[in-house]
């Protein structure tokens, strides 16, 4: 329409994402400043947009704030605002309480809220909206995770000329799940709006394509989808939509050379020292969210203290956790529960000085977690469902010295790539406590050549090669 019609400095790459690449930071003496909020997507993205003319859509992260666009560090960035009372429905409801919980198998229950929902489809109109205002025509758009899945459509609607991609950065979960949602025609339909949809796994594709069929009527391609090969395809009158899988990945040269730096590798010995010198130490790092099994790797430990399989003079724990949606009432629930056993261990087998589990409720810059994988023996990413899970990648990055071992879930997306791990079942504490065990004791030749085989992986599966992938598939004419 040409309401919308774009001006002569459209942009023509345009990322679209729940947050901008930058917070908006309001400090006590009500003045207000970006912080930039370093991610893997933006370190990945920046080069493509910034050789592109490119854009990115987002809220700032902070309700009620009404920005212009502006431009930073060469990239343009479009903020969308929302309400409070559009962050309580869209985000933290509809997004947080409804998709995260259902999409990675109930492990909590979602709740239906048509309020929520109401907001959320107002809000994924205003991102569609902002988007259709600054794209050039023709251009390409990226629309990013569960919290857009309706703004493909809603963006086709208005600008029929775009090229279209979206990538889910969760689960997409299995078909009997999936059809708990009073919404679920409507989101598949949202979806549908893109050229290509993209999941981290075969298996996330499969499940959409088999719901495209079941619920919408349409006749998707019958073969299996392969890892960055052989996408589904679902046409739709005259315009096919392409469904694959893009494993996503960290900046793993960036992190190797973080990790083989003079002041990393002091900082390691440093963080060491601090912790008492053990003889082990095992680390957890992930964002407070009750998808990532703290609580099972915690119990795993208690019950190795109890019967002495694991020494309290020998091995400490640490345990990072960036604080997560703590507006959210599940998420407050199971904080306590996880700070309650950290304090029961500690009770129990920790003495004056030297407790057996170090807990921090904080974020911790790029370098020091570089210190921390690099210190650690043992790596437990126990999650009990996790799309990808990046962490497990970072601390294979960090270990140039091929020290280390990783115990990894199979319910992470990451399992089906880092076959050399210490996979594990995370409802089954046996199994779990038995690999702990076993990582703690492995024989050194053994743990080199299983982190030999894990870093050959992911330094040659990174970031960059994700985004390449996913956008050589968008657009197959122009190779990126
Ligand atoms: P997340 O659920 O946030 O991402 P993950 O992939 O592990 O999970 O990424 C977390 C990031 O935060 C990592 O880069 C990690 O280093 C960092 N981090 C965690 N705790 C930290 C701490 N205490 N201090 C500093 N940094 C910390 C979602 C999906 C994943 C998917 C990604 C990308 O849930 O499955 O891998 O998106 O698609």
């Amino acid at each position: 329409s040409s309401e919308n019609a774009p001006g002569n400095h459209g942009a023509e790459f345009i990322v679209v994402a729940n947050r901008l690449p930058v917070d908006l930071e309001r400090l006590p003496d009500g003045t207000q400043r970006w912080k930039h909020s370093p991610g893997g997507l933006v370190s990945a993205l920046a080069p493509f947009l910034r050789s592109h003319s490119g854009a990115w859509v987002g809220w700032p992260g902070v309700p009620d704030v009404d920005l212009d666009e502006f431009t930073e560090d060469g990239l343009r960035l479009h903020p969308v605002s929302l309400t409070q009372d559009e962050v309580r429905d869209y985000y933290e409801g509809f997004s947080n309480g409804t998709l995260w919980p259902l999409y990675h198998d109930v492990v909590a229950p979602p709740v239906f809220d048509r309020g929520w929902w109401d907001s959320y489809v107002k809000v994924n109109h205003r991102f569609a909206d902002a988007c259709a205002k600054v794209a050039a025509p023709g251009a390409t758009v990226w629309i990013q995770d569960y919290q857009l899945q309706l703004a493909p459509a809603i963006l086709r609607e208005q600008r029929p000329d775009l090229r279209i991609g979206f990538f889910l950065h969760i689960p997409f979960p299995p078909t009997e799940l999936f059809m708990q949602l009073p919404w679920r025609a409507e989101i598949v339909r949202g979806l549908l709006g893109a050229d290509l949809v993209g999941f981290h796994r075969p298996g996330g594709a499969q499940n959409f394509l088999w719901l495209a069929r079941r619920l919408l009527g349409l006749e998707p391609t019958r073969g299996a989808v392969g890892v960055r090969t052989r996408p589904g395809v679902i046409q739709l009158g005259d315009r096919a939509v392409r469904v694959g899988a893009f494993p996503i990945s960290i900046d793993s040269a960036g992190l190797d050379a973080l990790a083989r730096k003079r002041e990393t590798v002091a900082r390691t010995q440093q963080l060491r020292e601090d912790l008492g010198n053990p003889k082990k130490i095992i680390l957890g790092v992930d964002r407070l969210d009750y998808t990532k099994g703290i609580d099972v790797r915690l119990y795993a430990l208690q019950e190795l203290l109890a019967e002495g399989r694991v020494d309290p003079e020998e091995v400490t724990m640490v345990q990072l956790a960036t604080p997560s949606r703590e507006r959210v009432e599940h998420y407050q629930r199971m904080r306590g529960e996880i700070e309650q056993v950290v304090s029961r261990i500690n009770g129990e087998f920790g003495r004056v000085g030297r407790p057996v589990v170090h807990y921090l409720h904080q974020s911790v810059n790029r370098a020091e977690l570089a210190a921390f994988f690099s210190a650690a023996d043992v790596m437990l990413v126990t999650a009990v469902r996790d799309g990808m899970n990046l962490v497990c990648k970072e601390y294979v990055a960090c270990r140039h010295d091929l020290g280390g071992t990783l115990v990894l879930s199979e319910f992470a997306g990451a399992a089906a790539e880092l076959t050399s791990a210490f996979l594990v079942n995370p409802h089954d504490l046996d199994g779990v406590k038995n690999a702990m065990h076993a990582a703690l004791t492995i024989d050194p030749a053994e743990g080199r050549r299983r982190m030999r085989a894990l870093r050959r992986q992911v330094l040659t599966h990174d970031v960059d090669r994700w985004a390449r992938s996913f956008l050589d598939a968008l657009d197959p004419e122009h190779a990126h």
